[in-house]
């Protein structure tokens, strides 16, 4: 059991409980006007019928300005919530394509993504575009905010509620995981990454190496002894000039060709399990441009080609 599916179900969770910046859960409804749905469609997939996960808006929760893990039990909800959510559509043969949201909601799409493939004794590759590594744990997160923290709770570390969604087991390998396109992390997040052993590949890596290389080496990790891999794709990846509309920008990053470079060849493997799109703030956008080139970076990913 593994390859791309045909038919796709596009969950949007229109998240920002995760982010101190308010206005992320819009992204769900630009990139759907960026067209989404209907251009997967053109290149001949089977779209079904889009769903929602339920978000309480920051309003309508107590204030919480303060604590080590921000808005804790609204987006544990939503987790095990969308971790049921991205289980069912693997288990109805539909690639699940969540759309964010802030990157928080990635511990419950992955996390129900990899408990489908861990039923059958399959491991899970994750690929995660970031500028930065989302490796915080309660307690050493400068922020507090969870949107820093999926990768970790991933790999089994920090709150055990998270850690524990649908299972016990930590939800994705470090052999199995690499990091792309980091270049701001915290200080004790910097061990964390070091004491799992998760790779990275750095700006410096980009530049050093070139996407090429670094797309075919990333590849290589996550096919290797998995049954295939997920994309989560926070747009800050990006450079700033590429994706204004977004929370917590930083200089330096990945261009619009060297994001579709290696998206292009996630499409060629045949192995691409599911993807995120995360951490689009269209209130922060110039027009909607960051939302249209984030589909046409997710229409490569399912197989988009020039000829
Ligand atoms: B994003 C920071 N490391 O933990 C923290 O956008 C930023 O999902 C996290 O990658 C950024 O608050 C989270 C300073
Ligand atoms: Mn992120
Ligand atoms: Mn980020
Ligand atoms: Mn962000």
């Amino acid at each position: 059991e593994n390859g791309q599916s045909k038919s796709i179900q596009i969950i949007g969770v229109p998240v920002d409980l995760g982010a101190s910046r308010r206005g992320t859960d819009g992204g769900v409804s630009a990139v759907r006007i960026a067209g989404l749905g209907e251009k997967l469609t053109k290149m001949g997939y089977t779209v079904t019928d889009e769903v929602d996960v339920a978000v309480p808006s920051k309003e309508s929760r107590p204030k919480e300005t303060t604590g080590n893990m921000r808005f804790r039990s609204e987006i544990l909800q939503v987790c095990q919530d969308l971790a049921v959510v991205t289980k069912e559509a693997l288990n109805k043969g539909n690639l699940p394509l969540v759309i964010g949201g802030d990157h928080s909601l990635a511990i419950g799409s992955i996390s129900g993504i990899a408990d489908y493939f861990q039923e059958k004794g399959g491991e899970l590759g994750l690929v995660w575009f970031d500028a930065h590594a989302d490796m915080n744990i309660p307690g050493i997160s400068p922020s507090g905010n969870i949107h820093g923290m999926p990768l970790s709770h991933l790999l089994g570390y920090g709150d055990k509620e998270f850690t524990g969604i649908l299972s016990a087991n930590p939800k994705i390998k470090p052999e199995n995981v690499v990091l792309v396109g980091v270049r701001d992390i915290d200080e004790k997040e910097k061990e964390l990454i070091k004491q799992s052993g998760i790779k990275v590949y750095s700006m410096r890596d980009i530049d050093e190496l070139g996407m090429n290389r670094v797309s075919d080496e990333i590849l290589e990790i996550v096919t290797k002894g998995t049954v295939g891999f997920h994309v989560s794709f926070d747009v800050d990846g990006c450079d700033p000039e590429v994706m204004p509309g977004s929370g917590t920008l930083v200089p330096g990053g990945v261009t619009y060709r060297e994001a579709h470079l290696l998206l292009e060849k996630c499409a060629e493997t045949g192995l691409m399990t599911s993807m995120d799109l995360v951490e689009l703030n269209p209130f922060l956008d110039k027009g909607n441009i960051s939302a249209e080139r984030a589909v046409s970076l997710v229409l490569s990913a399912f197989g988009q080609s020039v000829l």
